[in-house]
């Protein structure tokens, strides 16, 4: 049986689960062929050249999605999976399913959604700031929602990889969000705050080869420091629901509602709500369907 065959029955052995449940990240084995990996970058290199598979209303007006003009700084394709074939071979890939149901203990796996992050070589200031993803789902009512992270290239420390504060996902809520942000510059603010909280300000630089990824929790604090390489450092971010998550309504500070992009493109439930269900916005990336197909060696 091949690896990846025995790894989406297994998925993570239950002391690997135990970690992530426990530091709020875990890291896998090379799982992800090269083939499927290089696949995605050509399917990159086709969206910069303006190839649309699926067009979705209101690109780079509702969603970030980098296009060549748009500067030299860090590059942000959110949706990237919905609009083109080959990334989301990649993105919605039956073993990244199968490994995230089992660190999030659930039977089943979708795409909420995904972004590819480029980050320049040599640039000093292109950093991804501190930050937590469950902050941008706040009309999803899952606390166990989960990203896997997949660098396209062997990504060692000098490329500005993924860091994970160590076990944040389970104080994230104390810390003060004015100093947090996807897009703030600011690496250092965070240590002597989190320090003040009494908690350890302890990251975790996850260096990968080519084929491995990794896991974080919804409420795990991340971010990743500029590359300081000469090489593009590109990633692929997949940003999955558990099989409980569902929509709820919610509101901003300022009284308006919580709209995502998502909620205005997908199908709509009986009471008119957002429906993160439906397989056109949200593909089921494992179901207990595909595990016993896995189980009984048929393809899923
Ligand atoms: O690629 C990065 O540096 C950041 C990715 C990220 O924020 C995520 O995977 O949730
Ligand atoms: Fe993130």
């Amino acid at each position: 049986m091949p690896t990846t065959m025995q790894q989406m029955i297994s998925g993570l052995s239950v002391a690997e689960a135990a970690f992530y449940q426990e530091h709020g990240w875990v890291t896998t084995e090379s799982v992800l062929d090269d083939s499927l990996i290089d696949a995605a970058l050509a399917g990159l290199e086709q969206h910069w050249a303006g190839h649309r598979d699926r067009v979705l209303p209101g690109a780079r007006k509702q969603f970030g999605d980098w296009m060549p003009g748009d500067g030299d700084g860090t590059r942000n394709n959110e949706y990237l999976s919905l609009q083109n074939k080959k990334v989301s071979e990649l993105a919605w890939s039956p073993i990244v399913g199968a490994i995230a149901a089992s660190a999030a203990g659930s039977p089943g796996i979708r795409l909420f959604d995904d972004q590819i992050v480029y980050k320049p070589g040599g640039q000093k200031t292109a950093v991804v700031g501190w930050h937590v993803d469950g902050d941008y789902w706040g009309t999803c009512s899952s606390r166990n929602m989960l990203t896997a992270w997949i660098p396209l290239h062997d990504c060692p420390e000098e490329m500005g990889p993924l860091v994970i504060l160590d076990g944040s996902h389970k104080w994230s809520h104390l810390v003060d969000r004015s100093i947090m942000s996807f897009h703030s510059p600011n690496m250092d603010a965070l240590k002597t705050h989190v320090e003040s909280l009494g908690f350890e300000f302890k990251p975790v630089t996850i260096k990968l080869k080519k084929g491995q990824f990794s896991l974080h929790h919804c409420r795990a604090i991340h971010g990743s420091y500029p590359n300081q390489s000469d090489r593009p450092r590109i990633a692929l971010a997949v940003h999955m629901q558990d099989e409980a998550n569902e929509y709820c309504a919610a509101t901003r500070p300022d009284g308006r509602p919580v709209q995502l992009y998502n909620d205005v493109i997908c199908a709509k439930d009986a009471a008119g709500n957002p429906d993160y269900c439906d397989p056109s916005i949200f593909p089921a990336m494992w179901t207990p369907a595909m595990e016993t197909m896995a189980m009984k060696g048929t393809s899923c």
